[in-house]
């Protein structure tokens, strides 16, 4: 009897740290950016230091852009207006002509 007990108490231990987790408010997602190098990949990063963002990695090679976020502070979609804003195209927000013509060459990736 004192075994199930502890069994139970244990079982909804666990079931509560799930549910907790479950309703955490951060989020990761993976967003296409258009870019070429190092200097993107700087740029993309400095740009997605916004309040409620805690992680964000882009890769030269996948072109990807890995961010961890708080869904309270801030969207998806905010992430990449912000991104297009210094240049770099993502699914929904494209760049500003006059703001990709001013990118180094080396960043020229249209
Ligand atoms: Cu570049």
């Amino acid at each position: 009897m004192k075994t199930t007990k502890f069994f139970i108490t244990v079982l909804f231990t666990f079931v509560f740290s799930v549910a907790t987790f479950a309703q955490s408010s951060m989020k990761t997602d993976t967003i296409k950016v258009s870019g070429n190098c190092s200097s993107c990949e700087a740029r993309i990063e400095k740009a997605t230091k916004i309040p409620g963002v805690t992680k964000a990695d882009w890769s030269t090679k996948t072109k990807l852009l890995v961010v961890t976020y708080d869904s309270k502070k801030t969207s998806n979609d905010a992430i990449q207006k912000k991104v297009a804003s210094v240049g770099h195209d993502t699914p929904k927000y494209k760049a500003d002509k006059k703001v990709y013509d001013a990118l180094p060459g080396c960043c020229k990736y249209r």
